[in-house]
């Protein structure tokens, strides 16, 4: 293995571009007509145009990035996440192509997707499930019985599923069949498959997962997360280690998500998730074949570089884990910083980012793909970037997240900086009592009530951006609409709204 293409953009590509180096791999890019001036494009040693800015037609074209990948010579491809990453038709598409695919054997991929195929891989290997059924069910008088055994509330789940979608939870028999037609149809729509099943619904849960490695020798686990603050199935905020795992449960899930990616030959970088509740209980929800978005936690608190062990394991090398070396340390914490604007119902916000200040400092890891000048379309997921801390215990973790989160500053798009601070500062949030649920009942830290500190920071971004505007050269981009007036005045309206 010698160039590897990445089969994506932004900050992961750039991630995956570090490690390609770090590894003594050359790293091509494909870009789309909106990416042209990407710091991903850039950082390559090639890059390859493959099409409009419409994804359909660049990213998640099989099609053009095979092509990209015969034309520049690369023998790898890495498709980081979202996108194809989960697609075993593109895995397969890549081997059959005769390159290497940067992560796990195409059957592993399909055998995760299918939810109850999984569950029945997952229940043969012994890893703990949620009580429920593990094939579809198509007929209501059959669902009733079943939901009747299971016992309410259940869930009725899309087998295709994942990530929210194809999902109900019903708490009477009466509900049901309608609660089986909603999920399927919206399978139909979202998967391409009704198929749906039925499990017993988990009252307020937390979410921990549990990253795995397995190279052709071994598989090992590098601990939790805990992704509890989401909100509508998008992860906000996530940490390493979880505040509610002992080393005992850590082992025993860490054990369960061991045997389950050994149950589907896996290897390389993989998430099986689990649903915890109060009293230590955990089930096995499903397994992310891909490297996530807050891959980095695990790696402040393991000191493991994950991407490059990917790079290895594909390579057909060892990993560089040695099993003794496997407890974390201290504590590390992800803001998810995201061009979504909670005063507007976490509407996407779209513009030029006219001035970027990215926080820095001891423990202060900040995984971003934009930079000032760059456009913010509406093409792409909302993630403008990752502010990730590490301290040695939670608390100092979150202080050092406000502090960064204060040093912070974005402007000319909205973003989700204020609702991080207003987190960083709750109560509740300080003490981790927190679970799926948690965003919804604190509606509070979502609306946007004026937080004094903000007019000061939107003071400082304005005089930042004029200094800029004067000291710094044009970045390439248009230089239309936008004078430092003008971004003092934005910031005055914003501050005040
Ligand atoms: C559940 C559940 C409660 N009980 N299954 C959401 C997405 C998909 N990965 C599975 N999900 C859930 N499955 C049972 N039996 C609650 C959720 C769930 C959830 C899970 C993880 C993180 C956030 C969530 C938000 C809402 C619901």
């Amino acid at each position: 293995m010698r160039r590897v293409l990445i089969a994506n953009r932004g900050e992961i590509a750039l991630r995956i571009i570090r490690a390609c180096h770090e590894e003594g791999l050359e790293a091509v890019a494909v870009y789309s007509a909106a990416d042209r001036r990407s710091a991903h494009v850039r950082a390559a040693d090639h890059a390859i145009a493959i099409g409009p800015a419409r994804p359909s037609e660049s990213y998640l074209s099989i099609e053009r990035l095979i092509a990209a990948a015969r034309e520049s010579g690369a023998d790898a491809v890495h498709p980081g996440y979202g996108f194809l990453a989960e697609r075993a038709a593109f895995a397969e598409a890549v081997v059959q192509a005769d390159l290497v695919f940067v992560g796990p054997p195409p059957a592993a991929i399909r055998a995760m997707g299918d939810k109850t195929e999984a569950r029945r891989r997952m229940q043969e290997a012994g890893v703990p499930i949620v009580p429920g059924g593990s094939a579809p069910v198509d007929d209501p008088v059959a669902a009733r019985a079943a939901a009747e055994e299971i016992g309410y509330p259940v869930m009725v789940k899309a087998a295709a599923g994942g990530g929210g979608k194809g999902m109900r939870v019903v708490r009477d028999p009466d509900s049901l069949a309608a609660a089986l037609k909603a999920a399927a149809s919206e399978a139909l729509k979202a998967f391409g498959d009704s198929s749906v099943y039925l499990e017993k619904f988990i009252e307020r849960p937390r979410h921990i997962e549990i990253q795995v490695l397995a190279d052709a020798e071994r598989t090992v686990h590098l601990g939790e997360r805990e992704c509890s603050i989401q909100r509508r199935h998008q992860k906000l905020v996530e940490e390493a280690p979880s505040i509610a795992i002992s080393a005992d449960i850590r082992e025993r899930m860490g054990a369960a998500a061991v045997s389950a990616a050994q149950a589907v030959g896996y290897r390389g970088a993989g998430t099986c998730e689990f649903l915890l509740t109060d009293d230590g209980t955990f089930y096995f929800l499903e397994m992310n074949t891909r490297i996530q978005v807050e891959h980095p936690v695990t790696e402040l608190v393991y000191g493991v570089d994950l991407v490059r062990e990917q790079l290895r394991i594909a390579a057909g090398l060892p990993m560089r884990v040695h099993p003794g070396w496997l407890n974390p340390r201290g504590w590390a914490l992800e803001c998810r910083i995201t061009s979504e604007d909670p005063a507007n119902g976490f509407l996407p916000s779209t513009g030029r980012i006219e001035y970027l200040r990215a926080p820095a400092g001891p423990g202060v890891r900040w995984d971003s793909g934009v930079e000032t000048g760059d456009e913010v379309t509406l093409y792409y997921d909302s993630l403008l970037a990752k502010l990730i801390v590490w301290a040695p215990d939670r608390s100092q973790a979150i202080t050092r997240m406000s502090q960064a989160l204060d040093e912070l500053v974005v402007v000319g798009v909205a973003t989700n900086q204020a609702f991080h601070r207003r987190l960083m500062a709750d109560a509740e949030f300080t003490k981790g009592e927190i679970d799926i649920q948690f965003l919804e009942r604190r509606a509070d830290l979502l609306a946007q009530s004026v937080d004094p500190r903000r007019l000061l920071d939107l003071a400082v971004a304005a005089a930042l951006a004029e200094d800029h505007s004067r000291h710094a050269r044009r970045p390439a981009a248009t230089t239309e609409g936008g004078s430092p007036s003008e971004w003092a005045r934005q910031a005055r309206s914003e501050g005040l709204r």
